[in-house]
């Protein structure tokens, strides 16, 4: 089998591991599946060959064997069901840890996008900082929601399973906010979560895509 990904040729965050590839890399290292990188820049991203894999001109995406997806949800999806080690085997512990997937992706993650929203993209606009508190408070009631469910338990469900690899991979986008830290209880999952050695390696492999590009364009100067 082989697999196909793509990535940022160069990540907004430097290599913070924020951009989206990192979690399909990390499912990819939970499961021990060896993968190769296609990294795109900003351009090829909206030209037809990467929109006739992604519709909306982003990464990460995924080909294997004849088959292309995109969707972070999905991929890691895809790849928890064929392998094993992301999903229990018992029947309602796996429903449930499907459930999580979805809870991470669309409860818990848009509100934090909505704050890279409002500091980034819209941040020049006159209600921006209006807006701010607000975005920060419905991201805290969420994380409390969180915190309750988590209470001392090391993962959502049982045993570490996709669902925690999704719910931590969203829950790391909110760290240089500083909202996360108020939450010691959820940063100290997080902390779990990049403690595997399977993170650690997919954090590796975007960052040295980060150095290289960088070195690259040190080269180039
Ligand atoms: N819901 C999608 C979001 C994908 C996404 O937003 N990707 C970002 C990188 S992390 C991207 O490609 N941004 C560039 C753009 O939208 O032009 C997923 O989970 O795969």
């Amino acid at each position: 089998m082989s697999i196909t990904i793509t990535a940022f040729e160069r990540s907004p965050d430097g290599g913070k591991g924020l951009a989206r590839d990192t979690r399909v890399r990390w499912a990819l290292e939970e499961v021990g599946q060896p993968y190769e990188v296609r990294l795109v820049s900003f351009q090829a991203m909206k030209e037809p060959a990467h929109l006739a894999v992604h519709p909306f001109g982003q990464i990460p995406t995924y080909e294997e064997d004849g088959l292309a997806l995109f969707e972070t949800g999905a991929i890691v999806f895809h790849i928890a069901e064929n392998h094993a080690g992301l999903l229990p085997k018992d029947a309602h512990a796996r429903t449930r840890a499907i459930m999580w997937m979805f809870a991470a992706v669309n409860t818990v993650e848009p509100p934090i996008l909505d704050l890279v929203v409002v500091k980034i993209v819209e941040g020049d606009k006159p209600w921006a900082q209006q807006r701010l508190p607000l975005v920060a408070d419905r991201i805290r009631t969420r994380l409390r929601q969180l915190c309750a469910r988590l209470g001392d338990a090391d993962w959502l469900d049982g045993e570490f399973s996709a669902g925690d690899l999704m719910m931590v991979s969203v829950l790391l986008r909110l760290r240089p906010s500083g909202i996360l830290d108020e939450f010691p209880t959820l940063a100290a999952y997080v902390a779990r979560g990049e403690a595997r050695p399977a993170y650690q390696r997919a954090f590796a492999a975007q960052l040295a895509v980060a150095v290289g590009a960088a070195a690259q364009a040190g080269a180039a100067r």
